[in-house]
Protein backbone atom coordinates (compact mmCIF):
# COMPACT_ATOMS: atom_id res chain seq x y z
CA UNK A 1 0.00 0.00 0.00
CA UNK A 2 1.93 2.91 -1.18
CA UNK A 3 1.12 6.81 -0.81
CA UNK A 4 0.25 9.01 -3.73
CA UNK A 5 -1.87 11.79 -4.20
CA UNK A 6 -5.40 11.99 -2.67
CA UNK A 7 -8.18 13.41 -4.51
CA UNK A 8 -11.33 13.28 -1.86
CA UNK A 9 -13.54 15.40 -3.72
CA UNK A 10 -16.61 14.69 -2.30
CA UNK A 11 -15.44 14.76 1.42
CA UNK A 12 -17.29 17.61 3.69
CA UNK A 13 -15.50 19.53 6.42
CA UNK A 14 -16.80 20.64 9.69
CA UNK A 15 -15.11 23.81 10.87
CA UNK A 16 -15.04 24.57 14.53
CA UNK A 17 -14.92 28.37 14.46
CA UNK A 18 -14.45 28.49 18.31
CA UNK A 19 -11.32 26.11 18.08
CA UNK A 20 -9.85 27.94 15.12
CA UNK A 21 -10.56 31.65 16.72
CA UNK A 22 -7.91 30.00 19.34
CA UNK A 23 -5.23 28.74 16.58
CA UNK A 24 -5.42 31.89 14.43
CA UNK A 25 -4.54 34.15 18.26
CA UNK A 26 -1.23 32.42 18.31
CA UNK A 27 0.02 33.05 15.07
CA UNK A 28 3.55 34.35 15.84
CA UNK A 29 5.01 37.59 14.71
CA UNK A 30 8.10 36.45 12.81
CA UNK A 31 11.77 37.50 13.32
CA UNK A 32 13.71 39.15 10.68
CA UNK A 33 17.20 38.71 10.50
CA UNK A 34 19.35 40.17 7.59
CA UNK A 35 22.12 37.83 5.82
CA UNK A 36 24.85 38.80 3.21
CA UNK A 37 26.79 36.34 1.03
CA UNK A 38 29.68 34.93 2.32
CA UNK A 39 31.79 34.60 -0.83
CA UNK A 40 31.16 33.44 -4.50
CA UNK A 41 31.47 29.79 -5.11
CA UNK A 42 31.89 27.38 -8.03
CA UNK A 43 30.55 24.15 -9.47
CA UNK A 44 33.87 21.78 -9.98
CA UNK A 45 33.71 19.72 -12.91
CA UNK A 46 32.18 16.19 -12.98
CA UNK A 47 35.36 13.99 -13.39
CA UNK A 48 36.57 15.88 -9.97
CA UNK A 49 33.58 15.80 -7.23
CA UNK A 50 33.47 13.17 -5.18
CA UNK A 51 29.80 13.58 -5.22
CA UNK A 52 27.16 16.31 -5.85
CA UNK A 53 27.27 17.86 -2.75
CA UNK A 54 30.55 19.90 -3.10
CA UNK A 55 31.18 23.10 -4.78
CA UNK A 56 34.23 25.07 -4.20
CA UNK A 57 35.44 28.99 -3.52
CA UNK A 58 35.59 30.54 -6.54
CA UNK A 59 38.43 33.11 -6.79
CA UNK A 60 36.58 35.76 -7.53
CA UNK A 61 35.65 37.83 -4.35
CA UNK A 62 32.45 38.85 -2.51
CA UNK A 63 33.76 42.34 -1.93
CA UNK A 64 33.95 43.20 -5.33
CA UNK A 65 31.21 41.53 -7.00
CA UNK A 66 29.94 44.38 -8.80
CA UNK A 67 33.25 44.49 -10.76
CA UNK A 68 32.31 40.97 -12.23
CA UNK A 69 29.93 42.32 -14.58
CA UNK A 70 28.22 39.40 -16.40
CA UNK A 71 26.91 38.65 -20.42
CA UNK A 72 25.01 36.39 -21.85
CA UNK A 73 25.41 32.83 -20.37
CA UNK A 74 27.65 33.96 -17.74
CA UNK A 75 26.55 33.12 -13.87
CA UNK A 76 27.79 33.12 -10.12
CA UNK A 77 26.98 31.54 -7.26
CA UNK A 78 26.70 33.87 -3.90
CA UNK A 79 27.44 31.87 -0.86
CA UNK A 80 24.69 32.92 2.10
CA UNK A 81 27.23 30.64 4.81
CA UNK A 82 24.55 28.70 5.73
CA UNK A 83 20.91 27.58 5.06
CA UNK A 84 18.01 30.27 5.38
CA UNK A 85 14.29 30.69 4.82
CA UNK A 86 13.26 33.93 3.35
CA UNK A 87 13.43 36.60 0.99
CA UNK A 88 15.83 38.05 -1.40
CA UNK A 89 17.15 41.06 -3.10
CA UNK A 90 19.83 42.34 -5.07
CA UNK A 91 20.58 46.03 -6.93
CA UNK A 92 21.85 45.53 -10.70
CA UNK A 93 23.06 47.98 -12.99
CA UNK A 94 24.00 47.88 -16.68
CA UNK A 95 27.50 48.60 -17.54
CA UNK A 96 28.90 49.32 -20.80
CA UNK A 97 26.85 50.87 -23.71
CA UNK A 98 23.29 52.09 -23.45
CA UNK A 99 21.01 49.21 -22.30
CA UNK A 100 19.47 48.46 -26.07
CA UNK A 101 17.86 45.70 -24.82
CA UNK A 102 15.79 43.72 -21.65
CA UNK A 103 17.98 41.94 -19.20
CA UNK A 104 16.83 38.23 -19.16
CA UNK A 105 18.12 36.88 -15.83
CA UNK A 106 17.51 33.14 -13.91
CA UNK A 107 17.98 33.05 -10.27
CA UNK A 108 18.05 29.30 -8.64
CA UNK A 109 17.71 29.05 -4.75
CA UNK A 110 19.41 25.91 -3.77
CA UNK A 111 19.75 24.04 -0.50
CA UNK A 112 22.16 22.06 -1.03
CA UNK A 113 25.13 21.86 -3.79
CA UNK A 114 23.19 18.98 -6.10
CA UNK A 115 20.38 21.16 -7.32
CA UNK A 116 22.84 23.82 -9.10
CA UNK A 117 24.17 20.45 -10.39
CA UNK A 118 20.56 19.00 -11.48
CA UNK A 119 19.47 20.44 -14.74
CA UNK A 120 15.81 21.00 -13.92
CA UNK A 121 14.46 20.82 -17.86
CA UNK A 122 15.10 16.73 -17.06
CA UNK A 123 12.95 16.76 -14.30
CA UNK A 124 9.81 14.06 -14.86
CA UNK A 125 8.78 13.26 -11.68
CA UNK A 126 5.26 13.00 -9.88
CA UNK A 127 5.32 16.08 -7.87
CA UNK A 128 5.02 19.49 -9.32
CA UNK A 129 8.02 21.03 -11.23
CA UNK A 130 6.54 24.32 -9.66
CA UNK A 131 8.71 23.63 -6.53
CA UNK A 132 11.80 23.58 -7.92
CA UNK A 133 13.25 27.18 -6.66
CA UNK A 134 14.29 29.03 -9.89
CA UNK A 135 12.76 32.20 -11.61
CA UNK A 136 13.15 34.05 -14.89
CA UNK A 137 12.75 37.44 -14.72
CA UNK A 138 12.93 40.36 -17.61
CA UNK A 139 14.17 43.77 -16.36
CA UNK A 140 14.18 46.47 -18.94
CA UNK A 141 15.64 49.05 -17.07
CA UNK A 142 18.42 49.39 -15.37
CA UNK A 143 19.45 50.25 -12.61
CA UNK A 144 16.86 48.25 -10.21
CA UNK A 145 16.50 46.75 -7.01
CA UNK A 146 15.16 43.56 -7.86
CA UNK A 147 13.47 42.00 -5.25
CA UNK A 148 11.69 38.23 -5.57
CA UNK A 149 8.29 37.80 -4.20
CA UNK A 150 8.50 34.39 -3.06
CA UNK A 151 10.12 33.09 0.28
CA UNK A 152 12.92 30.61 -0.26
CA UNK A 153 14.72 28.26 1.71
CA UNK A 154 18.49 27.82 0.34
CA UNK A 155 21.90 28.71 1.39
CA UNK A 156 23.10 29.42 -2.47
CA UNK A 157 21.80 31.73 -4.69
CA UNK A 158 22.79 31.49 -8.70
CA UNK A 159 22.54 34.42 -10.49
CA UNK A 160 22.78 33.73 -14.40
CA UNK A 161 22.52 35.91 -17.14
CA UNK A 162 20.54 34.48 -20.38
CA UNK A 163 20.67 37.38 -22.12
CA UNK A 164 21.92 41.15 -22.33
CA UNK A 165 23.14 42.46 -25.90
CA UNK A 166 26.69 42.38 -27.21
CA UNK A 167 26.65 46.59 -26.25
CA UNK A 168 26.42 46.05 -22.29
CA UNK A 169 26.35 43.57 -19.61
CA UNK A 170 24.88 42.93 -15.85
CA UNK A 171 26.65 44.46 -12.61
CA UNK A 172 25.08 42.71 -9.57
CA UNK A 173 25.76 44.15 -5.72
CA UNK A 174 24.08 45.13 -1.98
CA UNK A 175 22.55 41.22 -2.71
CA UNK A 176 20.75 40.89 0.92
CA UNK A 177 18.16 37.80 2.01
CA UNK A 178 16.08 38.42 4.39
CA UNK A 179 16.02 35.17 7.20
CA UNK A 180 12.66 34.57 8.70
CA UNK A 181 11.66 32.46 11.66
CA UNK A 182 9.36 32.52 14.56
CA UNK A 183 12.20 31.80 17.18
CA UNK A 184 15.63 32.99 17.52
CA UNK A 185 19.05 31.05 18.83
CA UNK A 186 18.70 33.29 21.87
CA UNK A 187 15.93 31.53 23.23
CA UNK A 188 17.22 28.32 23.78
CA UNK A 189 18.94 27.40 27.18
CA UNK A 190 22.78 26.09 26.99
CA UNK A 191 23.64 22.24 26.96
CA UNK A 192 26.55 21.45 27.06
CA UNK A 193 27.11 18.12 24.79
CA UNK A 194 30.92 16.95 25.33
CA UNK A 195 30.64 14.80 22.32
CA UNK A 196 31.93 16.76 19.19
CA UNK A 197 29.93 14.33 16.70
CA UNK A 198 26.42 14.69 19.07
CA UNK A 199 27.24 18.61 19.62
CA UNK A 200 27.15 18.93 15.53
CA UNK A 201 24.05 16.78 15.03
CA UNK A 202 22.51 18.74 17.89
CA UNK A 203 23.01 21.67 16.15
CA UNK A 204 22.05 21.04 13.07
CA UNK A 205 19.31 19.55 14.24
CA UNK A 206 18.44 22.83 16.39
CA UNK A 207 18.55 24.74 13.27
CA UNK A 208 16.77 22.38 11.31
CA UNK A 209 13.79 22.96 13.54
CA UNK A 210 14.23 26.96 13.34
CA UNK A 211 14.44 26.90 9.81
CA UNK A 212 10.88 24.87 9.84
CA UNK A 213 9.24 27.44 12.13
CA UNK A 214 7.13 29.72 10.42
CA UNK A 215 3.61 30.53 11.09
CA UNK A 216 3.10 26.86 11.60
CA UNK A 217 5.46 24.19 11.99
CA UNK A 218 6.34 23.64 8.20
CA UNK A 219 7.26 19.95 7.08
CA UNK A 220 10.08 21.77 4.97
CA UNK A 221 10.32 25.33 4.57
CA UNK A 222 11.21 24.69 0.61
CA UNK A 223 8.93 21.98 0.44
CA UNK A 224 5.74 21.55 0.95
CA UNK A 225 5.76 24.70 3.07
CA UNK A 226 2.42 23.23 5.17
CA UNK A 227 1.80 21.55 8.59
CA UNK A 228 1.63 17.87 8.49
CA UNK A 229 0.49 15.79 11.39
CA UNK A 230 3.63 13.34 11.32
CA UNK A 231 5.47 16.16 11.63
CA UNK A 232 4.09 18.44 13.69
CA UNK A 233 4.40 15.53 16.42
CA UNK A 234 8.23 15.40 15.84
CA UNK A 235 8.84 18.65 15.71
CA UNK A 236 6.52 19.60 19.15
CA UNK A 237 8.96 16.98 20.49
CA UNK A 238 11.68 18.41 19.68
CA UNK A 239 11.08 22.02 20.14
CA UNK A 240 9.99 21.36 24.18
CA UNK A 241 13.45 20.52 24.56
CA UNK A 242 14.99 23.17 22.51
CA UNK A 243 13.07 26.54 21.92
CA UNK A 244 10.21 25.86 23.75
CA UNK A 245 8.15 27.83 21.86
CA UNK A 246 4.19 26.85 23.09
CA UNK A 247 2.49 29.30 21.63
CA UNK A 248 3.26 27.66 17.77
CA UNK A 249 2.34 23.90 19.35
CA UNK A 250 -0.66 24.91 20.84
CA UNK A 251 -1.88 26.79 17.44
CA UNK A 252 -1.12 23.58 15.33
CA UNK A 253 -2.99 21.40 17.61
CA UNK A 254 -5.69 23.84 17.47
CA UNK A 255 -5.57 24.20 13.25
CA UNK A 256 -5.88 19.98 13.51
CA UNK A 257 -8.71 20.64 15.72
CA UNK A 258 -10.54 23.10 14.41
CA UNK A 259 -10.69 21.30 10.80
CA UNK A 260 -12.21 17.93 10.48
CA UNK A 261 -14.82 15.87 8.17
CA UNK A 262 -18.42 15.63 9.19
CA UNK A 263 -17.51 12.55 10.47
CA UNK A 264 -14.88 13.46 12.69
CA UNK A 265 -11.80 12.49 10.51
CA UNK A 266 -8.54 14.47 10.61
CA UNK A 267 -6.75 15.22 7.77
CA UNK A 268 -2.77 14.14 7.16
CA UNK A 269 -2.08 18.48 6.96
CA UNK A 270 -3.64 21.76 6.75
CA UNK A 271 -2.80 25.59 4.14
CA UNK A 272 -2.81 28.38 5.90
CA UNK A 273 -3.15 30.78 3.17
CA UNK A 274 -5.30 31.85 1.44
CA UNK A 275 -7.34 30.77 4.22
CA UNK A 276 -7.61 27.96 6.77
CA UNK A 277 -8.03 24.52 4.60
CA UNK A 278 -7.45 20.97 5.43
CA UNK A 279 -6.15 18.94 2.72
CA UNK A 280 -7.88 16.21 1.22
CA UNK A 281 -5.30 13.89 2.06
CA UNK A 282 -6.15 11.13 4.91
CA UNK A 283 -3.14 9.02 6.45
CA UNK A 284 -4.22 6.99 9.03
CA UNK A 285 -0.71 6.91 11.68
CA UNK A 286 -1.27 10.63 10.65
CA UNK A 287 -4.67 11.53 12.02
CA UNK A 288 -3.90 9.29 15.21
CA UNK A 289 -1.02 11.48 15.55
CA UNK A 290 -3.08 13.75 16.67
CA UNK A 291 -3.99 11.90 19.88
CA UNK A 292 -0.73 11.83 20.62
CA UNK A 293 0.82 15.09 19.57
CA UNK A 294 -2.13 16.13 22.00
CA UNK A 295 -0.79 13.67 24.58
CA UNK A 296 2.70 15.07 24.81
CA UNK A 297 1.37 18.92 24.97
CA UNK A 298 -0.87 18.21 27.77
CA UNK A 299 2.30 16.48 29.45
CA UNK A 300 4.90 19.39 28.91
CA UNK A 301 2.50 22.06 29.50
CA UNK A 302 -0.28 21.10 31.89
CA UNK A 303 -2.31 23.15 29.53
CA UNK A 304 -5.70 21.57 30.85
CA UNK A 305 -8.01 24.09 28.60
CA UNK A 306 -6.68 22.68 25.50
CA UNK A 307 -7.22 19.19 26.72
CA UNK A 308 -10.86 20.34 27.26
CA UNK A 309 -11.63 21.95 23.88
CA UNK A 310 -9.40 18.64 22.03
CA UNK A 311 -9.93 15.86 23.89
CA UNK A 312 -13.22 15.54 22.18
CA UNK A 313 -11.69 15.31 19.11
CA UNK A 314 -9.10 13.00 19.75
CA UNK A 315 -11.49 10.70 21.34
CA UNK A 316 -13.40 10.85 17.66
CA UNK A 317 -10.28 10.28 16.10
CA UNK A 318 -9.69 7.37 18.45
CA UNK A 319 -13.52 5.98 17.81
CA UNK A 320 -12.98 6.29 14.04
CA UNK A 321 -9.90 4.03 13.93
CA UNK A 322 -11.09 1.36 16.38
CA UNK A 323 -13.83 0.49 13.69
CA UNK A 324 -10.57 -0.53 11.53
CA UNK A 325 -10.02 -2.97 14.27
CA UNK A 326 -11.73 -6.41 13.93
CA UNK A 327 -13.03 -8.41 17.10
CA UNK A 328 -10.03 -10.32 17.51
CA UNK A 329 -7.86 -7.02 18.17
CA UNK A 330 -6.63 -7.07 14.47
CA UNK A 331 -6.22 -3.81 12.43
CA UNK A 332 -7.63 -4.17 9.02
CA UNK A 333 -6.06 -1.22 6.84
CA UNK A 334 -7.79 -0.58 3.35
CA UNK A 335 -6.56 2.17 0.46
CA UNK A 336 -8.42 4.74 0.89
CA UNK A 337 -6.97 5.10 4.54
CA UNK A 338 -3.29 4.09 4.11
CA UNK A 339 -0.42 3.86 7.10
CA UNK A 340 2.42 6.16 5.63
CA UNK A 341 5.52 4.77 8.23
CA UNK A 342 7.85 5.59 5.74
CA UNK A 343 8.72 6.79 2.17
CA UNK A 344 9.81 3.10 1.29
CA UNK A 345 7.25 0.60 -0.49
CA UNK A 346 9.84 -1.59 0.19
CA UNK A 347 8.24 -3.29 3.35
CA UNK A 348 5.17 -4.26 4.40
CA UNK A 349 3.58 -1.42 7.04
CA UNK A 350 0.37 -3.18 8.73
CA UNK A 351 2.39 -4.81 11.88
CA UNK A 352 3.40 -1.50 12.57
CA UNK A 353 0.24 0.37 12.06
CA UNK A 354 -1.02 -1.97 14.82
CA UNK A 355 1.37 -0.94 16.98
CA UNK A 356 1.02 2.76 16.29
CA UNK A 357 -2.34 2.10 17.37
CA UNK A 358 -1.41 0.62 20.50
CA UNK A 359 1.05 3.28 21.00
CA UNK A 360 -1.74 6.14 20.22
CA UNK A 361 -4.03 4.18 22.77
CA UNK A 362 -1.72 3.61 25.62
CA UNK A 363 -1.42 7.91 25.45
CA UNK A 364 -5.28 8.08 24.74
CA UNK A 365 -6.23 6.22 27.96
CA UNK A 366 -3.39 9.01 29.94
CA UNK A 367 -5.60 12.07 28.43
CA UNK A 368 -9.03 9.96 28.78
CA UNK A 369 -8.19 9.60 32.86
CA UNK A 370 -6.88 13.55 32.75
CA UNK A 371 -10.31 14.08 31.35
CA UNK A 372 -12.56 11.53 33.77
CA UNK A 373 -13.57 10.04 30.73
CA UNK A 374 -16.53 7.71 31.94
CA UNK A 375 -15.91 5.04 28.91
CA UNK A 376 -11.96 4.47 30.17
CA UNK A 377 -12.63 1.13 30.86
CA UNK A 378 -14.45 0.14 27.12
CA UNK A 379 -10.72 1.39 25.67
CA UNK A 380 -8.77 -0.54 27.97
CA UNK A 381 -10.54 -3.31 27.18
CA UNK A 382 -9.92 -2.41 23.51
CA UNK A 383 -6.17 -1.87 24.10
CA UNK A 384 -5.96 -5.38 26.15
CA UNK A 385 -7.23 -7.39 23.04
CA UNK A 386 -5.22 -5.35 20.69
CA UNK A 387 -1.67 -6.06 22.88
CA UNK A 388 -3.13 -9.67 22.70
CA UNK A 389 -3.52 -10.46 19.39
CA UNK A 390 -0.20 -8.60 18.55
CA UNK A 391 1.51 -11.29 20.88
CA UNK A 392 -0.35 -14.11 19.54
CA UNK A 393 -0.31 -13.92 16.27
CA UNK A 394 2.27 -11.25 15.22
CA UNK A 395 4.97 -12.00 17.45
CA UNK A 396 6.82 -15.35 16.09
CA UNK A 397 8.83 -16.66 19.17
CA UNK A 398 10.81 -18.72 17.53
CA UNK A 399 12.48 -15.72 15.94
CA UNK A 400 11.94 -13.43 18.73
CA UNK A 401 10.60 -11.07 16.07
CA UNK A 402 7.44 -9.34 14.43
CA UNK A 403 5.84 -10.82 11.29
CA UNK A 404 3.80 -9.08 8.88
CA UNK A 405 0.38 -11.71 8.97
CA UNK A 406 -0.08 -13.73 5.94
CA UNK A 407 3.57 -13.58 4.49
CA UNK A 408 5.61 -13.82 7.72
CA UNK A 409 7.98 -10.91 6.42
CA UNK A 410 10.11 -9.62 9.67
CA UNK A 411 11.11 -6.14 8.95
CA UNK A 412 13.08 -3.43 10.42
CA UNK A 413 9.48 -1.37 10.95
CA UNK A 414 7.39 -3.62 12.64
CA UNK A 415 10.00 -4.44 15.38
CA UNK A 416 10.44 -0.37 15.91
CA UNK A 417 7.09 0.18 16.56
CA UNK A 418 6.32 -2.78 18.65
CA UNK A 419 8.89 -1.65 20.68
CA UNK A 420 8.08 1.86 20.72
CA UNK A 421 4.09 0.85 21.58
CA UNK A 422 5.61 -1.50 24.67
CA UNK A 423 3.53 -4.19 23.80
CA UNK A 424 6.42 -6.40 25.56
CA UNK A 425 8.54 -5.60 28.93
CA UNK A 426 11.96 -3.85 28.86
CA UNK A 427 13.52 -7.29 28.80
CA UNK A 428 12.11 -8.88 25.51
CA UNK A 429 11.79 -5.21 24.11
CA UNK A 430 15.96 -5.47 24.43
CA UNK A 431 15.91 -9.22 22.79
CA UNK A 432 14.15 -8.20 20.33
CA UNK A 433 16.09 -4.69 18.94
CA UNK A 434 19.58 -7.35 19.15
CA UNK A 435 17.96 -10.02 16.94
CA UNK A 436 16.62 -7.04 14.88
CA UNK A 437 19.60 -5.70 14.73
CA UNK A 438 21.57 -8.51 14.41
CA UNK A 439 19.16 -9.10 11.06
CA UNK A 440 18.62 -6.26 9.44
CA UNK A 441 22.18 -3.81 10.53
CA UNK A 442 23.46 -1.78 8.64
CA UNK A 443 19.66 -0.99 7.52
CA UNK A 444 18.55 -1.10 4.04
CA UNK A 445 15.71 0.00 2.51
CA UNK A 446 14.28 2.81 5.02
CA UNK A 447 14.17 6.28 2.94
CA UNK A 448 13.59 8.49 5.75
CA UNK A 449 15.14 10.08 9.03
CA UNK A 450 11.36 10.32 10.19
CA UNK A 451 11.43 5.99 10.06
CA UNK A 452 14.99 6.17 11.33
CA UNK A 453 14.31 8.08 14.50
CA UNK A 454 11.90 5.73 15.06
CA UNK A 455 14.91 3.12 15.16
CA UNK A 456 16.81 5.43 17.41
CA UNK A 457 14.27 5.80 20.06
CA UNK A 458 12.99 2.18 19.95
CA UNK A 459 17.00 1.63 20.73
CA UNK A 460 16.58 4.14 23.53
CA UNK A 461 13.52 2.31 25.01
CA UNK A 462 14.84 -1.43 24.24
CA UNK A 463 18.14 -0.34 26.92
CA UNK A 464 20.12 0.03 23.81
CA UNK A 465 21.91 3.06 24.19
CA UNK A 466 25.12 2.42 22.88
CA UNK A 467 23.45 1.16 19.89
CA UNK A 468 21.17 4.14 19.37
CA UNK A 469 23.84 6.55 19.26
CA UNK A 470 25.63 4.82 17.11
CA UNK A 471 23.29 4.60 14.91
CA UNK A 472 22.45 8.75 15.16
CA UNK A 473 26.19 9.24 14.32
CA UNK A 474 26.05 6.88 11.50
CA UNK A 475 23.18 8.06 9.66
CA UNK A 476 22.56 11.96 10.78
CA UNK A 477 26.21 12.34 11.05
CA UNK A 478 27.15 10.93 7.42
CA UNK A 479 24.66 13.85 6.04
CA UNK A 480 26.94 16.48 8.14
CA UNK A 481 30.16 14.95 6.35
CA UNK A 482 28.31 15.08 3.25
CA UNK A 483 28.05 19.05 4.27
CA UNK A 484 24.53 19.11 5.37
CA UNK A 485 23.82 23.01 7.13
CA UNK A 486 20.03 21.49 7.96
CA UNK A 487 19.02 17.63 8.31
CA UNK A 488 17.08 16.00 4.88
CA UNK A 489 13.71 15.10 3.89
CA UNK A 490 14.79 11.51 2.35
CA UNK A 491 18.46 10.15 2.90
CA UNK A 492 19.68 6.87 2.05
CA UNK A 493 22.69 6.10 3.17
CA UNK A 494 23.19 3.62 0.22
CA UNK A 495 21.81 5.72 -2.65
CA UNK A 496 22.83 8.96 -2.10
CA UNK A 497 20.36 9.57 -5.36
CA UNK A 498 17.06 8.66 -3.80
CA UNK A 499 14.02 10.31 -4.18
CA UNK A 500 10.82 9.33 -3.07
CA UNK A 501 9.54 12.01 -5.96
CA UNK A 502 11.32 10.74 -9.30
CA UNK A 503 14.22 13.08 -8.37
CA UNK A 504 16.35 14.28 -5.50
CA UNK A 505 15.79 18.16 -7.08
CA UNK A 506 12.27 17.77 -5.58
CA UNK A 507 13.68 16.77 -2.09
CA UNK A 508 13.88 19.08 0.83
CA UNK A 509 17.04 19.68 2.41
CA UNK A 510 15.48 21.19 5.07
CA UNK A 511 12.49 18.84 6.47
CA UNK A 512 11.13 19.22 9.94
CA UNK A 513 10.94 15.27 10.69
CA UNK A 514 14.75 15.31 10.19
CA UNK A 515 15.33 17.74 13.09
CA UNK A 516 14.77 14.84 15.97
CA UNK A 517 18.19 14.07 17.55
CA UNK A 518 17.49 17.48 19.08
CA UNK A 519 14.95 15.30 21.02
CA UNK A 520 16.72 12.24 21.20
CA UNK A 521 19.85 13.58 23.21
CA UNK A 522 17.60 16.22 24.94
CA UNK A 523 15.69 13.37 26.32
CA UNK A 524 17.81 10.38 26.53
CA UNK A 525 21.25 11.66 27.11
CA UNK A 526 21.17 15.31 28.84
CA UNK A 527 17.97 14.65 31.13
CA UNK A 528 19.23 11.57 32.58
CA UNK A 529 22.74 12.80 33.04
C1 LIG B 1 5.57 14.71 2.25
C2 LIG B 1 6.23 15.61 3.20
C3 LIG B 1 5.79 15.53 4.63
C4 LIG B 1 5.28 14.17 5.00
C5 LIG B 1 4.33 13.62 4.00
C6 LIG B 1 3.82 12.24 4.28
O1 LIG B 1 4.76 15.40 1.38
O2 LIG B 1 7.56 15.31 3.10
O3 LIG B 1 6.83 15.87 5.45
O4 LIG B 1 4.71 14.22 6.25
O5 LIG B 1 4.95 13.57 2.76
Amino acid sequence: MAFTFQINNDVVWDYDKNLLERAEANIPALLETEVRPIRIVERIPEDQRANDFELRESEKNILSLNDYSLGRDESLILDLGDHYVGQFSVDIASVGSPMDAPLYLRLKFAEVPSELYADSADYDGWLSRSWIQEEYVHLDVLPATLKLPRRYSCRYVELTVIDTSPKWKASFSNPLFVAKSSVSMDQLSAVTIEDEELKAIYNVSVKTLLDCMQTVFEDGPKRDRRLWLGDLRLQALANYYTFNDLFLAKRCLYLFGGMRTNDGKIPANVFTEPELTPDDTFLFDYSLFFVTSLFDYVEHTKDYDALENLYPIAKKAVDLALEQVDSQGRLVLTEDWPVFVDWSNDFEKSTAGQAIMIYTLKRFLKLAEAYNESEKAHYQQLLNQMVDFSKQALFDTEQKQFIIEGTNEVNVASQVWMVLAEVFDKRTNKRIMREMMKNHFPIKGIATPYMYHHVVEALFIADCSEEAIKLMKDYWGKMIELGADTFWEAFKPEDLEFSPYGSPILNSYCHAWSCTPAYLIGKYLLVNK
